[in-house]
């Protein structure tokens, strides 16, 4: 069921041979998954793929690394190789921006550029975009995309690498974006051989006492407001150091916090360094989080969203809560009984 245009984006292919690949900073199971089902099509069908990521593989995505097949940009080591690609394939991310230092050094190149996405917004230049927000997770247009363009290629590792994408992104199909369709494509996948529980048991039984000793530590100082319906948490370097833990391994604790009762939205404010905030906003689903991140230069989508500020972790609280309590405001203005229940769908859409 194809309901992209491919043939750009195919044609691209077809022309180029060295192809660049990259995701997101603080790259996720989707951005990674879609690299990698990416890689080892085009691999198999006689490109040179290269996945440039401007972050660090994540522990527990190691596995999908078998044949080292990610590798973290540092200027040093990968500025004169930038120059030898034909094309550049930007995943589960919308344009340069979202790629961090590599994005800022491939701005001065004009190297063809595809992305394949499903956030809303943000769509850099490119010579094709293919942005679907309705698809759950970027690997579903991946797949998509290699059903058009070479579908004999399909095996259990492409599949594998697929699947870790839709997991993650509904979080072990559990989030708004559990569909019928999403379903069923992890059915397909599922029918080359991926074991579910064992890719789940990599993904999130694979903890760092360290990282746990600090969930630990965060779990004690979440500050509530609004009844609980918020709630915030900072992380500092120093609580990392003194858990032991990498400052990546602190994905998960958002969503970890907005699992409490009553909580409608958990913020994260997690110090990267001097005057460098990293902010992970989850939503339940009454309120569009992504706004406020879109409103401070971030992205997202309305239940998961995240910036990075220039600023210190204290500035940034103080910068960005106010505007989180005036969504919740115009929440409750919405929710006002004098309002049809149509309206209040139909203003709560436009949060
Ligand atoms: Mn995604």
């Amino acid at each position: 069921m194809q309901k992209h245009d491919w043939n750009i984006v195919k044609s691209h292919l077809e022309q180029a041979r060295r192809i660049l690949i990259s995701t997101h900073i603080n790259p996720d199971g989707d951005g990674l998954g879609a690299e990698a089902a990416l890689y080892h099509a085009l691999k198999k069908i006689g490109k040179e793929p290269f996945i440039l990521n401007c972050s660090v593989l994540p522990p527990e995505y190691i596995f999908l690394n078998k044949e080292n097949i990610f590798n973290t940009y540092s200027a040093d080591k990968h500025l004169q190789l930038l120059s030898t690609f034909d094309l550049l394939v930007i995943l589960d991310a919308g344009g340069l921006e979202r790629l961090g230092p590599l994005g800022k050094q491939l701005s001065n190149y004009t190297l063809p550029t595809i992305c394949i996405d499903h956030h809303p917004n943000g769509n850099g230049p490119a010579v094709a975009v293919i942005v679907d927000t309705e698809v759950a997770a970027a690997v579903c247009l991946v797949s998509e995309l290699l059903e058009q363009f070479s579908p004999q290629v399909f095996d259990k590792t492409i599949a594998e690498a697929l699947y870790v994408g839709l997991m993650t992104d509904t979080g072990s199909f559990r989030f708004e974006n559990t569909t019928a369709a999403a379903l069923r494509q992890a059915a397909d996948w599922i029918e080359y051989g991926v074991n579910p529980a064992e890719i789940y048991r990599f993904v999130y039984e694979s903890y760092s006492p360290a990282r746990m000793r600090l969930l630990g530590d965060i779990l004690q100082h979440i500050n509530f407001e609004l009844d609980n319906r918020l709630a915030w948490f900072k992380v500092t370097k120093k609580q990392i150091e003194a858990a032991g833990a990498v400052i990546e391994e602190v994905d998960g604790f958002t969503e970890f916090v907005r699992s409490i009762q009553g909580v409608e939205i958990a913020i994260m404010f997690l110090e990267v360094r001097e005057k460098r905030t990293r902010l992970n906003f989850r939503s339940k689903g009454k309120l569009s989080i992504n706004e406020v991140a879109r409103y401070f230069g971030g992205g997202g989508h309305p239940n998961a969203a995240g910036v990075v500020l220039d600023m210190n972790i204290e500035e940034s609280i103080a910068a960005v809560l106010p505007q989180v309590r005036v969504l919740f405001q115009n929440s409750d203005v919405i929710e006002s009984p004098r309002l049809s229940q149509d309206k209040e769908d139909k203003d709560e859409r436009q949060i």
